[in-house]
């Protein structure tokens, strides 16, 4: 087996029993599973003159290769390019785009720092795995340093359709520079026939019958492999007693109350405000479901120094206490907020305890809380999974209750409809659920992707 080296923007603490982030998670499983080396940024900003030497640290089988960057790499290309161009355009969010050439010249600067650190670790028979929107420059770099490896890359968020990604400049750069990699990956059908047509209508190449981008001089395998979680790992956790949860699980069994939970990033992508109003609409449209039901949302921050996010923050906050201030008894609180990250275990824990999972991003590569809430239930009475039709997850997870979570009054009548589904249903959606997270987990995702990246297989040719 070759040594497999991982490079993202930033690599997981992999000590940590928290760790809110999908790319996180999804890759924290894998690696622990294989070995082999996690570079990324190490977080920090410092000032330099000359690109420092990757520092090494080693964690069980992963030796990690971290990297500083400086306050105007942060700028221009994590906060800018990465996180003020790619993240909203790659989310259908062109109102939210903004472009500065600085922002793409600190992009490609910080990807040539990355493959210079790379050079200096890589061995000849490794495999190189690369992640997400922030390093797609990256393998053309690394070929111009002489690199032979296979190369592969993984996107975690959407691709958008050609008309969507023509609105940013240099687009055709950035589509040129994906097919430099050996082979690219999606989330989803989706993903990656939007891939298909800008590669057939911008560029004029072929896509041949078992999905490989032909270039004339060699081909690129483009492919869908979704990404899941560690399922009995998951398992174990939410079968795990957890005292706090299970006292306040016995507290709303005395007095009748269901729990719908929500957990996120905060993130505008998240669809959190819409989520907050179908449940307001909930106890409008069905006034019995007062006093019985709370939505528990739990919202980590993220990307805080950008206005986008200050703003959905401000949103949540004052829609809350709305709800609250609008539908509140002296003993019930509709809307419980939390700004914060929870263990996982915790986390799991409170799914289990939980008789609806909420999940309604306007826009998401995957979701991996819509299977962690689904690993977590506990069959002989599980809880419904109500989840966005532009959620990754949908494509596989048609026995949620999909709901449009652009629609307010959809999505109310179908948390009204999880909360009063009868247990024999219930209970044949979550197996048929079940069967498909377990299908798809985290080492399928690992071993797919590998297969492709090794040995040039794909589910066509497997
Ligand atoms: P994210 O946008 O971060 O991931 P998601 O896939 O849901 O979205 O993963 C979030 C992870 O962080 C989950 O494991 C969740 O449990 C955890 N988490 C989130 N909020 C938390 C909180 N408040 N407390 C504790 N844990 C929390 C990106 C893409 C997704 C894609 C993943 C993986 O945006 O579409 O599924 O990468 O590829």
């Amino acid at each position: 087996m070759n040594r497999l080296v991982v490079v993202s923007n930033r690599v997981a603490d992999l000590k940590r029993s928290t760790q809110a982030g999908g790319l996180a998670v999804g890759l924290a499983d894998s690696l622990r599973s294989r070995g082999g080396v996690w570079m990324g940024w190490d977080g920090q900003t410092l000032k330099y003159e000359e690109e420092p030497e990757p520092r090494i640290q080693r964690i069980g089988d992963v030796t990690q290769a971290t990297i500083p960057l400086t306050e105007q790499d942060y700028v221009e290309y994590y906060l800018g390019f990465a996180n003020r161009v790619l993240w909203p355009l790659f989310h259908y969010r062109l109102d939210l785009v903004e472009y500065k050439t600085a922002f793409l010249e600190g992009y490609r600067r910080v990807n040539a720092k990355f493959a210079n650190a790379l050079t200096s670790v890589l061995q000849p028979d490794d495999v190189i795995w690369i992640h997400d929107y922030h390093l797609i420059p990256l393998a053309a770099e690394l070929r111009q340093r002489g690199c032979q490896q296979r190369i592969g890359f993984f996107l975690h968020i959407p691709f958008p359709p050609p008309e969507i990604l023509a609105a940013v400049p240099r687009h055709r750069w950035l589509v040129e520079s994906l097919l430099e990699f050996d082979v690219v990956g999606f989330q989803t059908n989706t993903d990656l026939g939007n891939l298909h047509h800008y590669v057939e209508d911008h560029l004029g190449c072929e896509i041949k019958s078992d999905g490989r981008i032909d270039l004339g001089t060699r081909e690129v395998i483009g492919g869908c492999f979704p990404i899941g979680i560690d399922v009995d790992s998951f398992v174990g956790m939410a079968e795990q007693p957890n005292e706090e949860v299970q006292i306040e699980m016995k507290r709303r069994e005395i007095l009748g109350r269901r729990q719908v939970i929500g957990v996120d990033r905060l993130d505008y992508t998240k669809g959190l405000p819409d989520r907050l109003r179908a449940f307001a609409r909930l106890l409008e449209l069905y006034p019995e479901m007062r006093k019985s039901v709370a939505l528990m949302q739990i919202a980590t921050p993220t990307r805080e120094e950008l206005e986008a996010y200050i703003d959905i923050r401000k949103e949540l906050e004052a829609l809350s206490g709305e709800i609250n201030g609008r539908f509140a008894d002296f003993n019930w609180t509709p809307v419980r907020y939390i700004h914060g990250t929870v263990p996982r275990d915790a986390l799991a824990a409170l799914f289990r305890a939980s008789q609806v999972g909420f999940v309604t991003p306007l826009r998401d590569g995957m979701n991996l809380v819509a299977k962690e809430y689904v690993a977590a239930q506990a069959m002989d009475d599980p809880g419904v999974l109500v989840l966005s039709k532009f959620a990754g997850a949908a494509e596989d997870m048609r026995e949620a209750l999909i709901v449009n979570p652009y629609d307010v009054d959809d999505m109310a009548r179908n948390l009204c409809r999880a909360l009063t589904m009868p247990l024999a249903e219930r209970q044949d959606r979550q197996k048929a659920l079940m069967e498909r997270i377990r299908e798809h987990d985290s080492a399928y995702w690992l071993s797919t992707f590998m297969a492709a990246l090794e040995d040039g297989k794909t589910k066509e040719t497997a």
